[in-house]
This record gives C-alpha cells, structure tokens and sequence, in this order.
C-alpha cells in the first residue's frame, strides 16, 4: 500500500490505493506544482499554490456599473488546449474582486477567446470508433442561465456550435431566467444572430427557476433530441454523437456525458473520471459513487460502452423530446435550484426508461463552491421544498425516512400539493422505489425490511459506533470508526444498515471496514472506508454473544484505547459485545 499525501489549499488528504491515485488527473500548474483532481471533482493541489483568487480579505465593492459592464477582454493563447490561465500578480486584487460576482474567476475567464481549443480526453477507442451520423436524429441544445457572465455563457455556445457534427445539431436555445445584466440582452441577441447555426434567446418575465426555464426551452424546441446544458460548460469533440446515438437505438435512454472539470479558479480543463456513477446520500443530496462491481466488470470487455447510472447529476443530459414529455417533462411546481435531477432520474428509471452515462461523451462543467445568485425564499426553503416533493411523489416508504431524518424538509412537507404528479405516477404505472433500490441500485445504503438499520452500542461503555464527519460537503467521511457518547435521534452519524450479505454500510456509500489478516502484533484498526464490496468488509452479528466477527479476519470487533475501535481474537469478554438497536425508519 502507499499513502500518498497530498494538500488541497490547507486541509490534508490522503489515499491509500495507488490504483485510486492513478486515476487522478494531473493538470501542471507550474515546475513545481501539480494539480489532480479526485473522482468528486476535488482540487488535490501538491506542492505550493499561489493565488487563489476565492480568498478575498475586505468585501468586494461590486457596484451596479461594475455587475452591468462587460469585462471580456481575449488574449491570444490563454486558456489555449485547456490549460490555466495565469494572471501576472498586480492584477490579483482585481480578480479577487471579481470572483465574487460569479463566484468563479471571471478575470480569468474572461481573458480566454470564446473558441479556444481543447484536448481530446477521451479514451483512444473512443477516437477509433467513429459514430456513424447517417439517419440520426438533430438536437436543440436548451441552454437555460441567470446572471451568466458573458465569456463563459458564449464559450458554452461557441464549444457546442464548433464541436457538434453540423447534422446533429438543429438549434441552440439559450434561455434568460430573468437576468439583469445589461450585457444579457441586446448585446446578447445581436452576438447570436451572427452565428453559423440557428441560435434563439428565449427569455422568463420573471424569475422562474432551471425548471421553469427549461420546460419553456423543451417546448420551443423543433429538434427531435433535447439536449441540456449549463450556461458554463465546454464540449469536446465527439460529445454530440456519443449522446444522439444511443437515444437514436432507444428513445427510453436519458444520456449524460462524463463531466469534465472546468477549475473555477484557473479555468484549466480537467477530464474527470469515467468509472464513477450518480446517486444520492440520505439528506437527497446527489453523489458521485464509485461503479458497482457489476458493471465494472461488464465495462472491461469495452470502455467505450456507455453504463447505468442510478441518478444524473442533473445539468448534461440528451433525451427524446416527445418522450420528455411522454414521462412528464419536469415537475413544473419545483423552484429555482435542486432536486430535479433526483426527480428526473427516479421517474426515468421508475416507469420503463434508463438513465446511462457515455463514456465517449466528454463536456467541461464550471463547478462552484457556491452559488452566486438570489434563492427568492431562502436556499433552505427552495431546495427542501423541491426535495420534500421528490420524496413525496417517488420514494413510498422511504419517504418517511426522509422526513425523520431532516427535518429541514420535514417542515415543508404539508405545503407540497402534488397530486398531479402522483397521477401521472399512475397513469405512467410507475414501479415501486423498492424495486429502483434493488434493481438500479443494489449496492444503496438505504434502510429495508430485509436488513438492520440502527445504532450499534457498546455493551461496555453505553457509547455508540459513529462514522467520521466528512470534511467538506463533497468529501466521503472515511476515517477512524470511533465509539462515543450516544446522542438523541435523529443523528445520522450514528446509524447504520447491516445488509443480509453483512456489510455494515452508512450515509454516503461508507462502510466498516479492516484489514485482511492480523499479519502485525498490533491489533489492527477499524476504519471506515468507501465501500468495495470485499472480504474486508463483511461482518456476522450473534445474538448470543453480542459479537460482531469479521468474516475475513475471523477476529471480533472490540473497543480500544481512547474512542478507537479494533480487531481482537473473540473471547466473549464484554468489550466485545455490541447491541444492535433497530431504530424504526418509516
Ligand atoms: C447541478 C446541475 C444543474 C442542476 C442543479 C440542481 C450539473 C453540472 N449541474 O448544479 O444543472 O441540475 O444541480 O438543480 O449537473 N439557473 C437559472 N435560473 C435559476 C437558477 C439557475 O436559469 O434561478 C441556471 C444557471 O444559470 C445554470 C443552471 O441553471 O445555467 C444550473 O445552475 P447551477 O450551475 O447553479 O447548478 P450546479 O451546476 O451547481
Ligand atoms: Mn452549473
């Protein structure tokens, strides 16, 4: 095993797989220092990063003249290839300003041409294998924004205008949420009009959210395959094709490209991984988890075969406009921000359709670590209200689930009305989310009847089994397994699933997990680590003896020094005695 230690800006993370390591990217940074990115589009910097723009120590003084005006200013070769922009120093102060604006470094964007170039990330079968684009079906490309900035807006258009075979693509709808940039609209109007592919900008009389504003796109379209889109997104060559294709063999696929990294701060192009799908955690928020061990087996005999996912991170997607609509477009009651590739997804899958990722398809994404524009209501209510409908409508049982164990979205639930939805559930004769969980998703973390879902207590010490806190929202919490005081429900960190097949799995695709054998003295660490599905992670409870034993060790799960947790040879001693409390979920 090597650890390698690496730095992201000042917290430390560390791997322990040198076969996880390989499929980090490196981008060069400079001599002397490298920039990977994880497989949840973590910036892993090594060595020493200078600059950050995101770090600005007095407010930005962002004035009405300043939020209206056009900055674009394109330099030659910056950006070029997809490599970062480098801003000389006395213009720092400058771009730490105005990284508030769009909460990405608009100075750097801004200094790239609209049309700058890009490798070709994807695999070299993929290169080989050409699509054959006689009798395909043409896309409108629905772009839908608010208060986009212009350079990376238009750089979305000109990538998708450059890089789609001509034939595939019919029309590129860009759809203005209400934005009051001045710069959005005539300057916007007169810049597409001269473009070499029908371009529309459609636009909302008031704000009305990525729903609202895609559904007005989806009906204007006149092109057989909708295709969305970001406002800050680039495509790479092949991306249209690899998406039409395989909705042109089965108009019930809805297609995701693999998500590429456009870094918000140096605007470096980053490829990203292909051996990752989407799901969710237990707060509904969406994750990227490693493939399941099925379907990376079935990828082996072709990586350019496009696999299952259970959810779609929501903004890249091809589907067939009638069969959009056919399933019920979108949930047109949910608001601004959220939830809806959750929704999308679990009807797809729900009522006949699939979801998949192409691994051919390769588009850049902007990613943030906020979000720069108003949540008319409050972020809380807009995103709860739109997951608390996503419950409601798709998830039968599990829905309570949810609701026990966030109340956030608990509160909002009476003032949901979604009787129109459940009606087209159905009209469509929808399946069941239990039948999702185990036929999209058989490696779910979720609750069932089939397994335990609780806490697990020590019979020692009264305290109870906790997963660490995950550093940051897009970090899986893996680290020690520790036994501490146990608090009052409901308190996720402290409840897990034992499945049948005795795998001790929690929130966010964690697992309990140790060593093979004891090969050291030492009495090998329980850790909690990402899920694999191995030996190492396999556990038999009794109900005689308390013991949880560890199926590939044969050794039992005790409690050690301080809070920490070990393997021990089982001797019955009350150190070795869990109880295993069921905590009801529905
Ligand atoms: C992700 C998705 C995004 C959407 C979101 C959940 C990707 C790469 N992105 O978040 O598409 O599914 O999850 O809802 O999968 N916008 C409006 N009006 C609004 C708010 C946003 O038009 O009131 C536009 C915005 O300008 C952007 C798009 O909607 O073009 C998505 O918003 P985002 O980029 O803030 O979402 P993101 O990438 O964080
Ligand atoms: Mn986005």
């Amino acid at each position: 095993i090597t650890v390698v230690l690496l730095w992201r800006s000042h917290e430390e993370v560390t791997t322990s797989d040198e076969t996880e390591r390989d499929d980090w990217v490196a981008v060069r940074l400079g001599r002397d220092q490298k920039e990977y990115v994880d497989h949840r589009g973590v910036h892993v910097v090594v060595g020493h990063y200078m600059g950050e723009a995101n770090n600005l120590q007095n407010p930005p003084n962002l004035t009405e003249e300043l939020l209206n005006s056009n900055m674009f200013d394109p330099r030659p070769n910056q950006g070029k290839d997809g490599q970062p922009v480098v801003i000389p120093s006395h213009e720092l102060l400058k771009m730490q300003q105005l990284f508030h604006i769009n909460r990405f470094n608009l100075m750097a964007s801004d200094r790239i041409p609209l049309n700058r170039s890009l490798p070709d990330v994807r695999k070299k079968r993929c290169q080989s294998k050409s699509v054959n684009l006689t009798g395909l079906p043409a896309a409108t490309v629905i772009i839908v924004f608010h208060n986009e900035a212009w350079s990376t807006l238009l750089r979305t258009v000109h990538s998708v205008v450059n890089r789609s075979p001509r034939s595939l693509l019919q029309e590129v709808l860009l759809v203005d949420d209400a934005s009051t940039r001045a710069f959005l609209k005539e300057p916007l109007d007169q810049h597409v009009a001269m473009l070499p592919v029908p371009t529309r900008v459609l636009r909302t009389h008031e704000r009305v959210g990525l729903v609202r504003a895609r559904l007005l796109g989806a009906r204007e379209a006149r092109g057989q395959i909708l295709t969305f889109l970001d406002a800050h997104c680039e495509c790479t060559v092949g991306w249209l094709e690899s998406l039409i294709s395989r909705v042109a063999e089965d108009r019930t696929r809805v297609v995701c490209p693999v998500i590429d990294i456009i870094n918000d701060d140096s605007f470096a192009y980053v490829r990203s991984f292909e051996l990752h799908w989407g799901a969710f955690n237990w707060e509904l928020h969406f994750r990227w988890y490693t493939l399941g061990g099925g379907e990376i087996k079935r990828r082996k005999q072709d990586i350019t075969e496009p696999f299952r996912t259970p959810a779609m991170a929501g903004g890249l997607f091809a589907m067939d406009k009638d069969y959009f609509f056919e399933i019920g477009a979108y949930d047109e009651q949910m608001e601004i921000w959220g939830g809806e590739n959750l929704e999308l997804s679990f009807r797809v899958w729900q009522c006949g359709g699939s979801v998949e990722i192409a691994p051919c398809s390769h588009v850049g994404h902007l990613f943030r670590k906020s979000s720069p524009y108003t949540f008319p209501g409050g972020v809380g209510e807009v995103l709860y209200s739109n997951l608390a409908r996503v419950a409601l409508v798709w998830m039968d049982d599990w829905k309570e689930f949810y609701f026990k164990f966030n109340p956030a979205a608990a509160r909002l639930r009476d003032r949901q009305s979604v009787r129109s939805r459940l009606e087209l559930r159905e009209r469509l004769q929808c399946k069941s989310f239990e039948w999702y969980l185990d036929n999209v998703w058989p490696q779910h973390f979720m609750p069932k009847d089939d397994r335990f879902f609780g806490k697990i207590r020590s019979r020692e010490s009264g305290r109870c089994l906790q997963k660490p806190v995950g550093k940051g929202s897009i970090n899986q919490p893996v680290g020690s397994a520790t036994v501490v005081t146990c608090t009052a429900e409901p308190n996720l960190l402290q409840m897990f699933v034992m499945s049948p097949s005795g795998v001790i799995m929690t929130d966010e695709s964690v697992c309990l997990d140790a060593p093979e054998r004891d090969d050291s003295a030492r009495q090998p660490k329980v850790r909690i680590m990402a899920c694999s599905g191995t030996g190492r992670q396999k556990w038999s409870y009794s109900e005689q003896t308390f013991a949880l034993r560890h199926a590939s060790s044969g050794l039992c799960l005790s409690t050690g020094p301080d809070e920490a947790l070990i393997l021990q040879a089982c001797s019955g001693h009350i150190g070795q005695q869990w109880q295993l409390e069921s905590v009801p979920w529905k």
